[in-house]
């Protein structure tokens, strides 16, 4: 059976899951050590050198690391019911809303996700409002291509809604903490995406996943 390497408090490997999840996929899950702790990542290493979150293990033993690249060979090993649309303009789309969260949203993230395991008192907090600061002009560039059918890109699930789910989660759920502005509250386009992206089934199911595994890791779950 396929298995998955990861942990339900990292963003990345969501979209993976909710591809097996929409494909029917039959895998198993396994939680490597030493992802958000620092424990040793011992063996998950030859699994994955590059040791990050998501890794996955096909039948036959070779292993595959990077989220993205991942559901790539899942979408091409089980291309129904398909999560890229038919034309190439369509799927270019898919792939520049990926990208602008994996480039331009998560990266600016970065500073604040790496300060969180600090204590609050700890935090520059010049730091926060340039990296609150920063997110916000990233959610501005999601804002010009982000579909308005409910979707990311057209009237239906594609690997786009995979990756910005977790991540508006982040910003509009987590971001608070930092006593910002709230995050989407700009962006009309993406707050009435994330609110109907939730409602997806499959969507809905692994965006509160990670919800719930980034409430307990705030301590409030
Ligand atoms: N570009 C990678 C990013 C994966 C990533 O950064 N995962 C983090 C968890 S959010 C991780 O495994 N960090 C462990 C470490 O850096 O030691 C992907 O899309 O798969």
């Amino acid at each position: 059976m396929i298995k998955l390497y990861q942990t339900y408090l990292s963003p990345f490997p969501t979209r993976v899951r909710l591809v097996l999840l929409y494909k029917g996929i039959e895998h198993e899950i396994i939680e490597p050590a030493g992802i958000h702790d620092s424990r040793e990542k011992g063996e998950y290493l030859d699994v994955n050198p590059i040791g990050r979150v998501p890794a996955l293990v096909l039948e036959d033993g070779r292993a595959l690391p990077e989220s993205e690249v991942i559901c790539e060979l899942l979408e091409e090993m089980y291309p129904k019911p398909a999560m890229m649309p038919k034309d190439s303009w369509g799927r270019a789309q898919v792939r520049l809303l990926s990208r602008i969260s994996d480039i331009y949203i998560v990266m600016a993230m970065l500073p604040l996700m790496n300060m969180v395991s600090r204590p609050p008192k700890s935090w520059d907090q010049d730091a926060v409002t340039r990296a609150v600061s920063e997110v916000d002009k990233s959610l501005a560039f999601l804002e010009e291509y982000i579909g308005e059918e409910g979707y990311a890109y057209g009237s239906s699930l594609t690997h786009a809604d995979g990756t910005l789910g977790p991540i508006l989660q982040l910003a509009d759920e987590w971001m608070p903490i930092f006593r910002g502005p709230p995050a989407l509250a700009k962006y009309p386009k993406t707050t009435a995406y994330w609110k109907a992206i939730q409602q997806d089934k499959f969507a809905g199911q692994v965006i509160d996943e990670t919800r719930q595994a980034v409430l307990k890791a705030m301590g409030r779950g």
